[in-house]
């Protein structure tokens, strides 16, 4: 047998099942899911069993000022920039099980299978699990691969707090206290090519019926935060005519917008998932009330298109009282390079299967790695494209599949020169 194959025939489907099922047991809801946020006790419990596994497969671990996770395996020439995979393992509130784990399980069943096989790459190999993908406890997500790749500055995520008020850096520091013999890197270093295995999220591959998918790229998106701000009031005296009532203004906006941020073809995702509202009490007029947009498209100039709309129509909604809307994310959409498509797409066909080039509607950590090295992703079906939801499901044979494309695509990648 060639070297090619090698690695791949050593993916063990079952191990990297009852991986998932053991590091979805941090944060398991009642309901079969995950709510296991970014910094949270639940993740670091996760963190303490993922160490456990590389620790056992030999693998150095460490950590860098942001709380990314790096699990290494030292390659012939070490000093050469290493090979990267891995994704995220902070969930939503309501998350899946396989939501970014895959991508860190995926990475270290290949590694697990490397050494079964006595393959030593040329280039390190490392496995990351990103810091706050999410962006559910702390927003804008992504925070961990964007500080990496040096599009948000450490000094702008440190100070970002959660809605009870907890700091990003008072919550990396319990990170860094429950791992205190964990080594510290700096920030960011030279990488010579990325790899994400990640679940659709959506129901293209499993409607094709294709176990693996060749991702094309990953649509654009931009997210604001919206603070409208009026005057608490007494429910049964104020009349009409004096109130200046937030929560009415953000009902008109977030009405507007939905009425104007559409398209007849079905492509544009205009979502307000989060609202707050104080003082929040059934008989005081809201005076404050602050949401969340999140806009996507696949094409960059219909994004900014709509993506203009937003500040005017708010403003236009406001009434007797202020708003302020502040931008979050800016992503403009991104076709990730030939070369890394086609080592994923031709690695699978040799390994028998069928790969199906799709986009990626999901956001992923590969974005900002994208940034500083040639990147790609991988994609494996999940049942009906259920996703950021409980019941997300996938099949273990899928997960293997996809591993065994990872790991043949990260032999390849790991022996350039
Ligand atoms: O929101 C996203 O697209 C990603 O799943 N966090
Ligand atoms: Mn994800
Ligand atoms: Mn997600």
């Amino acid at each position: 047998m060639t070297s090619f194959g090698r690695v791949a025939a050593r993916i063990d489907e079952a191990r990297l099942w009852d991986r998932h099922e053991a590091l979805a047991r941090a944060g398991a809801t009642a309901r079969g899911g995950v709510d296991r946020q970014a910094l949270s006790d639940e993740e670091i419990a996760a963190k303490r069993i993922l160490l456990g596994w590389a620790g056992a497969a030999g693998l150095e671990a460490a950590t860098d000022p942001i709380g990314n996770f790096f699990l290494r395996l030292p390659g012939r020439e070490p000093a050469l920039p290493p090979v990267l995979t891995g994704s995220h393992i902070d969930s939503q509130p309501t998350g899946g099980k396989y939501d970014g784990v895959y991508g860190v399980l995926a990475g270290l069943e290949v590694v697990e299978a490397m050494r079964a096989e006595g393959i030593r790459p040329r280039r390190t190999v490392e496995i990351v699990a990103w810091t706050n993908e999410e962006g559910s406890r702390f927003a804008p997500g992504m925070m961990g691969s964007e500080a990496f790749a040096g599009v948000r500055p450490l000094d702008a995520i440190l100070p970002v707090a959660d809605a009870a008020g907890v700091r990003v850096e008072a919550e990396l520091a319990r990170l860094f206290a429950a791992f205190p013999e964990m080594a510290v890197r700096p920030l960011g270093f030279p990488v010579a090519a990325y790899v994400e295995a990640h679940i659709e999220q959506g129901p293209e591959l499993e409607a094709a019926g294709r176990q693996v998918g060749v991702v094309t790229g990953i649509q654009g998106k931009k997210t604001w935060k919206v603070a409208v701000h009026g005057e608490e009031a007494h429910a049964g005296t104020t009349p009409r005519r004096r109130r200046k009532d937030a929560l009415a203004a953000a009902a008109a906006m977030i009405a507007a917008m939905h009425g104007a941020i559409v398209d007849a073809d079905d492509v544009v995702r205009f979502t307000v998932g989060r609202i707050a509202v104080e003082p929040n009490a059934p008989s005081v007029v809201p005076a404050t009330a602050v949401f969340s947009i999140d806009l996507r498209h696949p094409d960059g100039a219909t994004l900014d298109r709509f993506g203009a709309t937003v500040e005017r129509l708010c403003a236009d909604h406001a009434g007797p009282c202020t708003v302020a809307v502040t931008p979050l994310v800016d992503a403009a959409p991104l076709i990730f390079p030939a070369a890394m498509q086609e080592i994923v797409r031709t690695t699978a066909e040799r390994l028998g299967l069928s790969p199906m080039a799709l986009p990626s509607a999901a956001g992923h950590d590969a974005r900002n790695l994208h940034i500083i090295c040639p990147s790609g992703m991988i994609f494996v079906p999940c049942a009906g494209g259920i996703s950021h939801n409980e019941a997300e499901a996938t099949l273990p044979a899928d997960l293997a599949a996809g591993a065994r494309v990872l790991a043949e695509v990260l032999v390849q990648l790991a022996e350039r020169a």
